[in-house]
């Protein structure tokens, strides 16, 4: 198995299995950041706060999916929601190319309908139906299975990035636009639902816990993913971690694409349920 995800994942080396990224961008008329390992995101963030330009992003496109393909067995390539990027119909188009010239070789794109942490819980879990040695027709029904039960939550302190790019509507950004207030809501159906309007962190998490719980969370894995906000994100491990005690919860940072979007700090929040 070879596991293929754009740097939307936030996982940008993963031990154990063949694995690579393929990176987006943030780009402006004069600067381009690469969302891969050598990218100082903390630097990158603090950079454009004090820049005047307009930033955007762009998704890989089919040939560097397909690049990542090359010399590969039995891939499976997982995708940032293709309901805000073209990552997905860009690694379809390259998963089309490569069956053309090697009609033996076995792949299987993956649209997450989500990112981040979600992502994270996807390729972990393929890692391990491949631990099990099971043969890769199972192991892509297994895993769509598994999809349907892990989920994306998040708190944002600002929308502006996600705003100014198209991807939510100007009234969705405004809820966030004020001081103070955090935006907590749910990947849905590849797509930003706004749930909660929060003023201050202690809420914040405190509403992020809630809306886990109203989900259905019962203590399975959870994964949560900060744009320079590891305070935060302890404190929502620890206050998981009181109602149960056992359970797998790992914090890691936002790269660069998440960082763009979830915006200082933000949190993302995949979980299983
Ligand atoms: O193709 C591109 O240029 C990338 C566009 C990505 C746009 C959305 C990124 C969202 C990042 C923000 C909060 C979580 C939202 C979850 C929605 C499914 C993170």
């Amino acid at each position: 198995m070879y596991i293929v995800s754009d740097s939307s994942s936030n996982l940008l080396s993963f031990e154990g299995v063949g694995y690579s990224t393929v990176p987006l961008k943030i780009i402006s008329e004069t600067k381009e950041y690469v969302d891969d390992v050598s990218l100082d995101v903390e630097n990158m963030v603090n950079e454009m706060s004090q820049s005047k330009e307009k930033f955007g992003t762009s998704c890989p496109n089919a040939y560097e999916w397909l690049d990542a393909f090359e010399e590969k067995d039995d891939i499976f390539a997982i995708t940032i929601t293709s309901k805000l990027s073209g990552s997905y119909n860009a690694a379809e188009t390259a998963a089309n190319m490569l069956m053309e010239k090697e009609p033996e070789k076995k792949i299987c794109v993956l649209d997450s309908f989500s990112t981040g942490p979600e992502m994270q819980l996807i390729i972990e879990k393929l890692k391990e139906l491949k631990e099990k040695g099971l043969p890769f027709g199972e192991i892509k029904e297994k895993i769509k299975a598994y999809m349907q039960k892990t989920n994306l939550i998040f708190s944002l302190q600002s929308l502006a990035n996600l705003a100014k790019n198209g991807r939510v509507s100007p009234a969705v950004a405004k809820i966030a636009g004020v001081l103070g207030i955090r935006l907590v809501g749910m990947a849905s159906e590849g797509t930003l639902k706004p749930l909660h309007k929060c003023r201050g962190e202690k809420k914040t998490l405190e509403t992020l816990k809630e809306v886990m719980m109203d989900m259905g969370y019962k203590g399975g894995k959870v994964r949560i993913s900060h744009c320079l906000n590891l305070e935060a994100a302890q404190k929502l491990k620890d206050s998981i971690l009181r109602v149960f005690p056992k359970t797998d919860i790992k914090i890691n940072i936002c790269t660069a694409l998440c960082s763009f979007y979830a915006e200082k700090g933000g949190l993302l929040v995949g979980f299983e349920t």
